[in-house]
């Protein structure tokens, strides 16, 4: 065959099609940045296209496949998904079935590892929008007056396995990916504004301690056992977080009513290179609230799923979370302390009375993942991730982490490309040189990934120190130093905050402090754990010391010196505000006797105030009764549980006739019928009751709430004909939470 010919080609050595030929006019080397050659297709972002040249998703928010038409992963169109091939009806299955071989196949590499921490979350997207407000003190642009920012947040427990239950006691994990136009910034914070340890050489000893035993593998996503309690109480610098797992933070009501914190102190710069120190804070919008030590311990059971739920349903009704981001700030002194607290411990918390939380900005979660895997198990946080503006400190924890995110994603995600996955990229451009490896999904072109280089005209240019990130402050290091295993005494000192946050809180969040210390120690078998841990307690409190002591049946130890006397910082009690009512859940209990009318007309008013009423009545489907429009049933008797309730209301009955349930014509012992009623309709008002809830009857409805054994008069049982005055002094009581006084703490903890 002759050889094709090449019309327009010089003759000699035929050129390489992306390399000069021998006759092309020999490149100069670019030393001045220039208007940069056309972009390659992977510096916008790394793409997903057909080296054959098309796009295989136009579309970037094309998440799942196309087409009418079942096909295998190569796109051959299948009639049969339900059959393996074999050789006659009763016959062998036959090797040769490539469609049974790579759906099985896929099927069995479905998961992938866990998070080695954090594994267990749930994850919404939002919006930030910048106030303006940090303008003198950080240039970046996303905090820049109604510059709004897309974002995609974490929520997680620490300790548990990802199919463990929600509302065990922890810490949350508050994980915010700001997708801004300069690069991805990530704020990993938690629920707890402090941390176990001070260097994060030690995190692998605190992670084992809390993690189930290795013998049994048991509990699962608890504290409440030897090892923990071994742990914290012989490295006493624990003391202050595990004070704060004890308090009511380590059970949230809600990922909505949480505080977040960015813990570490960061550094911020402004546009003229100033430098301030700054500790990073999300105020929710709900208000910061707690369950109950039972209601937990119950939602474990009932709904493990209890926060995850709350978040989706929430975002799904429209009652979109929020929370305000702010900043303390600190002068950038060479000391790298304010007012005598060491700025770069981790432990430590400066009091908001003494450096208030400015906010910088506002962020409103607005929609649900639409597929978990992909982007809550797939997103890959790291406190590295800065933009302009934005700088680190040298506390030593912050360090360890900068190391330890990137290296657990190479394993948990399977290679270095994990920056490709749709929920991690950027929304900024990208030109990164970085190639090849595991699950690489673009198809770079260009023949010159380094720098500098001339083959592809020098591109990509570095970025001026102006626009450019990782610009370091050239901040002197400590003249002098030597290089030594060691750390500042002012991180000795573990036990004056904890005791400033004990002082803090109002009697009943003392009480349930003490109650938390004693359900865990309680469940160690170790008797030197528990002594131990009492030493520990009896330097934060005499009271709570004794109080715990008593609970364990032990003696109570003496402190080890003088307590010290401290001003309180009333911004740590979640106690003594009222906030918006958004999202809360109100039971209504009714049956075939009730006033449908009125239930429907107060389902109505719940709605318009932005809550949610779900009816619970005998049955599933819908409540009819004479002329009245049916209602739609929610909950039945047998699936209801308090803990999804912020506050019940029974149903009154219709205003002729009879004005008692007890009248009705029910089956005793299956519907509200006084004296005839449902157990599970007591039980669960009696629960509700129980948990410092406010409940609410009109008409004979009163009668079933008495039976239940919480009568009209006590606090936060309001019984009146008008249903609507009803739900407004309930939302009332629902704007502090829950109706504390209806029972008063014990005097001793005062
Ligand atoms: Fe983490 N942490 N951490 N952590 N952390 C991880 O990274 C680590 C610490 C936090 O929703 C891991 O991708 C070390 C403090 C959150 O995906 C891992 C130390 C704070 C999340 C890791 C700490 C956090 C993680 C596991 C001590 C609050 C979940 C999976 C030096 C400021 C992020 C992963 C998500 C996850 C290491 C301490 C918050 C192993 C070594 C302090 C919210 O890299």
């Amino acid at each position: 065959m002759a050889p094709p010919t090449h019309e327009n080609e010089p003759a000699g050595e035929p050129s390489i099609p992306g390399r000069p030929g021998p006759e092309t006019p020999q490149l100069e080397e670019p030393t001045t940045p220039r208007e940069p050659l056309p972009a390659k297709r992977d510096q916008s972002g790394p793409e997903v296209y057909s080296p054959t040249g098309d796009p295989v998703d136009a579309d970037p928010e094309v998440r799942a496949q196309t087409g009418p038409r079942l096909t295998t992963a190569q796109g051959l169109r299948l009639p049969d998904t339900d059959h393996s091939l074999k050789a006659g009806e009763r016959g062998p299955v036959l090797l040769q079935d490539h469609h049974l071989r790579e759906k099985v196949m896929h099927f069995d590499h479905e998961r992938i590892p866990e998070r080695v921490v954090h594994a267990r979350g749930a994850a919404a997207h939002g919006v930030f929008r910048g106030y303006g407000t940090a303008a003198q003190v950080c240039k970046a642009g996303f905090l820049a007056k109604d510059a709004e920012t897309p974002v995609f947040v974490r929520f997680s427990t620490v300790l548990g396995s990802r199919g463990s239950a929600d509302t065990v006691r922890d810490t949350r994990g508050f994980a915010t990916k700001f997708y801004t136009a300069e690069g991805t910034f990530d704020l990993v914070g938690n629920n707890i504004p402090v941390f176990f340890i001070q260097d994060a050489i030690k995190f692998p000893d605190i992670i084992h301690a809390g993690k189930p035993h290795p013998d049994r593998e048991i509990p699962q996503a608890q504290s409440a056992h030897d090892t923990f309690w071994d742990f914290v109480s012989l490295h006493t610098e624990a003391t202050h977080h595990t004070f704060w797992n004890m308090s009511d933070r380590g059970i949230p009501r809600s990922f909505r009513m949480m505080e977040g914190f960015g813990i570490h102190t960061f550094r911020l710069v402004n546009a003229q290179g100033d430098t301030t120190l700054v500790k990073f804070h999300w105020k929710p919008k709900a208000g910061v609230h707690s369950l109950m030590w039972e209601e937990a311990q119950i939602a474990n059971g009932i709904d493990p799923d209890f926060h995850r739920r709350d978040l989706a349903d929430a975002i799904e009704a429209g009652a979109y979370p929020e929370w305000e981001l702010g900043i303390q700030t600190f002068p950038d002194t060479p000391e790298q302390t304010f007012e005598g607290i060491d700025l770069l411990d981790p432990t430590k918390i400066v009091p908001e009375e003494w450096a208030p939380v400015q906010p910088i900005g506002r962020m409103t979660l607005t929609a649900n993942p639409s597929n978990f895997f992909d982007e809550t198990e797939q997103v890959a946080f790291h406190p590295g991730h800065l933009v302009p503006g934005i700088d680190i400190t040298d506390d030593p924890l912050l360090a360890g982490r900068l190391f330890s995110y990137l290296d657990t994603q190479i394993s948990r995600l399977g290679g270095p490309n994990f920056a490709q996955i749709p929920i991690n990229r950027t929304h900024a451009p990208v030109n990164d040189m970085l190639r090849d490896g595991m699950h690489q999904t673009a198809v770079h072109s260009g023949v010159a990934p380094y720098h500098p280089n001339s083959l592809d005209g020098g591109c990509p240019f570095q970025a001026g120190a102006a626009e450019g990130g990782y610009v370091e402050v050239p901040l002197e290091i400590a003249s002098g130093a030597r290089k030594v295993r060691e750390q500042p005494a002012s991180f000795d000192d573990h036990t004056t905050q904890t005791r400033r946050f004990w002082l803090s809180l109002t009697p009943v969040e003392r009480e349930h402090v003490i109650a938390a210390y004693t359900f865990e120690l309680s469940k160690c078998y170790e008797d030197t754990v528990k002594e131990r841990n009492l030493r520990v307690l009896a330097d934060i409190d005499p009271v709570l010391c004794t109080q715990v002591a008593a609970g364990l049946g032990m003696p109570a130890p003496d402190p080890s010196g003088p307590l010290p006397q401290l001003d309180p910082s009333p911004a740590l009690s979640q106690l003594g505000g009222s906030w918006p009512t958004d999202g809360r859940v109100l039971g209504i209990v009714a049956d075939e006797n009730s006033d449908l009318a009125a239930l429907a007309s107060l389902r109505g008013a719940v709605l318009d105030g932005g809550m949610v009423p779900l009816v619970i009545a005998p049955h599933g489907g819908t409540l009819k009764s004479g002329g009245a429009a049916p209602v739609v049933v929610q909950r039945t008797f047998a699936n209801a549980r308090s803990i999804e309730f912020d506050a019940l209301l029974v149903a009154g009955v219709p205003a002729q006739g009879d004005d008692a349930y007890g009248a009705r014509d029910v089956k005793a012992g299956q519907g509200l019928g006084s004296g005839g009623t449902d157990p599970r309709v007591l039980h669960l008002l009696a629960e509700a009751y129980r948990h410092a809830k406010a409940l609410g009857a009109w008409g004979g409805g009163g009668d079933v709430l008495s039976a239940a054994g919480c009568p009209a008069g006590v606090p936060g049982v309001i019984v009146d004909d008008d249903p609507h005055t009803v739900l407004d002094q309930v939302r009332t009581l629902l704007e502090t939470h829950r109706v504390w006084d209806r029972f008063p703490p014990a005097p001793s903890v005062y």
